[in-house]
């Protein structure tokens, strides 16, 4: 990507500046690796992906059948409640829109889980319509364990504690239960355009 389109290349505003919700700086080519406990390594083999909760029936993919799934590549600015925010960064994955697809539920929330432990929970109308993905790459390359591989949640619209790493599933819920961030006061729902930081923001 030529270097000097940078910042004009945004679908939605015009320039670097409107880029950057209220606070963030532009972190430019680094890409911190933010994990509140050690890096879980799991095998691909080893690995499944399940919706659970609120659905006539819980669902399962293995490794194999997640990845035959149709993928979409993304190209999104992602923002971390720490303050730094990074432009363009390209992933591929599978919308939450073909994963929830024939989903019969009355759910409204989810929490989504992951090795390790870590959750976050997020309403269904922030997940579905193109808003977030179960990504497996990161610029063509396969999720490597510090970003959250084998694949992490991708919801840009929202600050990237939301992203969770290592993801393994999703509990639909008919009631929002807070994730381990959202426990530890950060806010509820996190919009960085509201600059939703911190619960009472
Ligand atoms: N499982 C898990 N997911 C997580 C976290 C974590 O500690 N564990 N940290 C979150 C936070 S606070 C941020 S900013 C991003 C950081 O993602 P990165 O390490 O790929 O930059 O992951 C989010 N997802
Ligand atoms: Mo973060």
């Amino acid at each position: 990507m030529a270097l000097v389109t940078r910042g004009f290349t945004g679908r939605r505003r015009g320039g670097p500046v409107d880029r950057l919700p209220p606070g963030q700086y532009d972190v430019g080519d680094g890409f911190p690796v933010l994990s509140a406990g050690p890096v879980p390594r799991r095998h691909p083999d080893a690995w499944d992906f399940r919706v659970r909760g609120e659905l006539p029936g819980p669902l399962r993919w293995s490794w194999a059948e997640f990845r035959r799934l149709p993928h979409e590549t993304i190209t999104v600015d992602i923002h971390c409640v720490t303050s730094w925010s990074k432009f363009d960064t390209t992933w591929s994955g599978v919308s939450l829109d073909t994963i929830l697809g024939d989903v019969d539920t009355d759910a409204e929330y989810l929490l989504a889980f992951c090795d390790g432990g870590y959750t976050t929970n997020l309403p269904l109308e922030d997940v579905l319509d193109g808003k977030a993905w179960i990504v497996d790459t990161y610029r063509g390359e396969p999720l490597t364990p510090e970003h959250g591989g084998p694949a992490r949640l991708l919801v840009p619209h929202l600050y990237f504690w939301k992203s969770a790493k290592w993801v393994r599933g999703l509990e639909l819920r008919s009631t929002d239960q807070p994730g381990f961030w959202e426990n530890f006061g950060y806010h509820n729902h996190g919009d960085p355009w509201k600059e939703q930081r911190y619960a009472g923001d």
